[in-house]
């Protein structure tokens, strides 16, 4: 039996001990008639001759330390005892439990869908929020009079010319494509910016979670089967998936995606607009000019993409009302999570 190990036992057992009698049950045990020390004397003459003196030595070394520290232990308890009884403080009084911290609603979502797209593959990528116009427009296809271009879609940064804080993940993407060649599936998530005016659905900083996979040979049926492994991940296996027509620059043919209402099951209720459909993201196949300007032969690859809000999936998961909630730090929403 390893003399050190019991030591290191009894010392630990001594820290936890708060009264009298918890140290009157420590000394029982270890240096009580029966207690192990007395066992361990007493297994003495049952060791080989040449180990007898030796072992002895230690036993009666850990014997006058545990007595020490006993004594160490009672002094200390009963300063405690009379600091406490000068304070009037009841030390045997059980202390109030701290509740420990809990992942904000937004980073507990991104940890979520981040790991359903790492189990098909994809690897998280982070970037700047501060990005080039080029990164943001140019490169996704944006032509130069879009809406999305103007001063009251996107926060231009007046120190440097043509910067900006990103109004969409994409830039990430663009960084991606121009550093690695294909096969390339990633996923970006991340805060976006801009300039909205604030109500229960708006902020003019929220998150995006983006995507991209590109690789030869990639078809619309792998986006399809892409997201519905998402959705079904995160609102459940009943859920059903709808892609209607849409546009988008960088992305043709583009599509947004509805799920069927989480509320109502698809009947139709006032969350759903009586449609029975949410809108959850966008998505279509990687338009082959953003692939010219980020240096991938258009011939060679096709890729598919698709974005999201995460405030909109974590209110639309967790019922919440209004996109502010989120931010205003109080601790009996954040608490819920
Ligand atoms: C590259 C090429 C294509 C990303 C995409 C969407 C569709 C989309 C919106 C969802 C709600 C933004 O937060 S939101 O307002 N996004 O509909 N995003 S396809 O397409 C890309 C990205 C990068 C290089």
């Amino acid at each position: 039996m390893d003399i050190n190990l019991i030591q290191e036992k009894i010392e630990n057992e001594l820290a936890g001990v708060i009264s009298p009698q918890a140290l009157e049950e420590v000394r029982v045990k270890y240096l009580g008639r029966k207690g192990l020390i007395a066992e361990l004397t007493g297994s003495i003459p049952m060791l080989p001759i040449d180990k007898r003196g030796g072992f002895g030595k230690e036993v009666n070394a850990l014997k006058i330390k545990v007595l020490n520290l006993i004594e160490e232990k009672e002094r200390s308890l009963k300063n405690q005892d009379s600091a406490a009884k000068k304070n009037n403080i009841d030390i045997g009084m059980p202390g109030i439990a701290q509740r420990p911290g809990s992942l904000h609603p937004i980073t507990h979502i991104i940890d979520e869908i981040c790991t359903i797209f790492n189990r098909m593959g994809f690897s998280v990528l982070e970037g700047p929020e501060v990005e080039t116009e080029y990164n943001n427009f140019t490169g996704l296809n944006i032509p130069l009079d879009h809406p999305s271009r103007d001063a009251f879609d996107t926060f231009y940064l007046k120190k440097y010319a043509k910067s900006l804080l990103r109004s969409h993940t994409s830039p990430v993407q663009v960084r991606a494509m121009k550093t690695a060649k294909p096969p390339l599936a990633i996923i970006v998530p991340g805060r976006v910016y801009r300039p909205d005016a604030v109500d229960a659905s708006h902020l003019f900083m929220f998150h995006q979670i983006e995507g991209i996979l590109v690789d030869r040979n990639i078809k619309f049926s792998d986006l399809k089967g892409t997201l519905e492994m998402f959705t079904k991940n995160v609102f459940g296996k009943d859920i059903k998936m709808r892609f209607r027509p849409h546009f988008f620059p960088f992305t043709e043919p583009s599509a947004e995606v509805d799920i069927s209402c989480i509320i109502c099951c698809g009947k139709g209720c006032s969350v759903c607009g009586r449609k029975g459909w949410l809108e959850i993201l966008g998505a279509g196949m990687i338009h082959p000019n953003v692939f010219k300007h980020v240096g991938y032969d258009a011939k060679k690859y096709t890729g598919f993409a698709f974005g999201m809000g995460i405030e909109r999936i974590a209110m639309l998961k967790y019922g919440i009302n209004d996109i502010r909630l989120f931010f205003e730090n109080d601790l009996r929403f954040l608490k819920q999570f």
